[in-house]
């Protein structure tokens, strides 16, 4: 099952996204995301100039050799730009297995582990308010688990608060815009709210919570212990995460569940973290931690060790990569929990996809492969335009995480 065609689509339908399509000599063709938010071009540079030529006349069936090959073989190994750009191989070609066995990728990943899986969505206000209106209404759409993000007095916008109300986009158009960050204001407010919201909407419901990577170790101790009588499903991103035993302090201090490892590139970035138990749920997903086959490799690391799997869905992975962790999801044993965020009408017409909701779950549907399909022709009609995350800063003007 030769490699004849390689092509790499990008295209702009509401957002940016890099796809890559592997082609076979039988016509058989499979899709793997590879966007990189921001940061779009060096990986489809990276795929053009560097992996496709490898590709052409590779056995399509060999996706552990490829996945080795493309990452041994390069020498300079892990890096964002590098493990999406092994990704989207590696997701294309289990798409291909999945057509040519005329079977659901979740199928050859060992089978269904559930009937299907549950996600979190996401609830955007500008305040409190707003932000318990915005959980009413997911709640009426059938989630169990919800994301809540408030706009925080004294903070002209931080993280998961739209500018205008509408759905929530952090990249823009144009250069970078800069937000200004300050870590008390966001400390002394974070337990307010979900106090409120535990006492608006009842003890059942999941409620979990984004600190984006902008607090110190013992800041972050503080903020979990403070949210302890609300029983967050989790904390997300406390601490910026290059240092993993950060994590060991934010652990000694606090019973509140953590998750980290959207940014993360691989097994490498949270095999402390894992090995030592300082986590419990790992974010890494599939587009940008090497693909399904790597990603399996990280779930079979945090079974040994309690952890349990939070895969990134926000947006800028596309409906390629949401399909595959979806597959993902179903299989894996020790599945904690899917982010789950929309994509725009636009984007949904560009990529079509068995995967659905309901009530609160997802499944990947029984399509062979992914079950996701792109409309190039379309596609062809948006094109890309750049656009970057914005940059944040201290009040004194010092760069500060975003
Ligand atoms: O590209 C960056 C986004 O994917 C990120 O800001 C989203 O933190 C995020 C989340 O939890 O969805
Ligand atoms: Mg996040």
């Amino acid at each position: 099952m030769r490699i004849t065609d390689v092509r790499v689509i990008v295209c702009s339908p509401g957002r940016n996204f890099v796809t890559l399509k592997i082609v076979t000599e039988d016509g058989v063709h499979g899709l793997g995301d590879a966007t990189l938010n921001g940061r779009e071009l060096a990986v489809a540079a990276y795929l053009t100039e560097h992996v496709v030529p490898l590709l052409i006349g590779r056995d399509a069936r060999r996706i552990e050799d490829t996945w080795q090959f493309l990452y041994k073989g390069a020498y300079w190994r892990r890096g964002p730009v590098t493990m999406t750009a092994i990704a989207s191989v590696d997701t294309a070609l289990w798409d291909i297995r999945g057509k040519v066995s005329n079977a659901p990728v979740y199928d050859l990943l060992g089978g269904a582990s559930r009937e299907s899986v549950l996600v979190y969505g996401h609830a955007n206000g500008a305040d409190p308010e707003e932000t318990a209106t915005a959980v009413a209404r997911l709640r009426e759409q059938g989630y169990t688990a919800i994301r809540a993000q408030s706009g925080v007095p004294g903070l002209e916008s931080t993280y998961g608060v739209p500018a205008s109300r509408g759905r929530y986009e952090p990249a823009g158009r144009g250069l970078p815009i800069e937000h200004v960050w300050r870590t008390e204001p966001y400390l002394d407010f974070v337990p307010a709210l979900f106090e409120r919201l535990r006492r608006e909407f009842g003890p059942e419901l999941h409620l979990l919570h984004d600190a984006h990577h902008r607090l110190t170790p013992i800041e972050a101790a503080r903020l979990g212990r403070s949210l302890e009588p609300y029983h967050l499903f989790w904390l997300e991103d406390p601490v910026p995460a290059e240092a993993q035993e950060s994590f060991e302090l934010i652990r000694r201090h606090t019973t509140t569940p953590i998750a980290v490892g959207e940014v993360f590139d691989g097994i490498h970035a949270c095999q402390q973290l894992i090995e030592r138990e300082l986590i419990d749920y790992i974010r890494a997903t599939v587009v940008h931690a090497g693909g399904l086959s790597h990603l399996r490799k990280i779930a079979a690391l945090a079974e040994l060790h309690h952890v349990k799997t939070g895969c990134h869905g926000a947006t800028d992975l596309s409906p390629v990569c949401m399909a595959a962790a979806l597959h993902f999801d179903l299989s894996v044993h020790n599945f904690g929990i899917q982010e789950h965020m929309p994509h725009s009408e636009e984007t949904e017409r560009v990529f079509r996809h068995a995967y659905e909701f309901r009530d609160g779950r997802m499944h990947p549907g029984d399509a062979p492969g992914l079950g996701v399909e792109i409309d190039e022709a379309l596609a062809a009609q948006y094109p890309y335009q750049r656009a970057y995350l914005p940059v944040n800063r201290r009040d004194d003007g010092t760069v500060h995480d975003w």
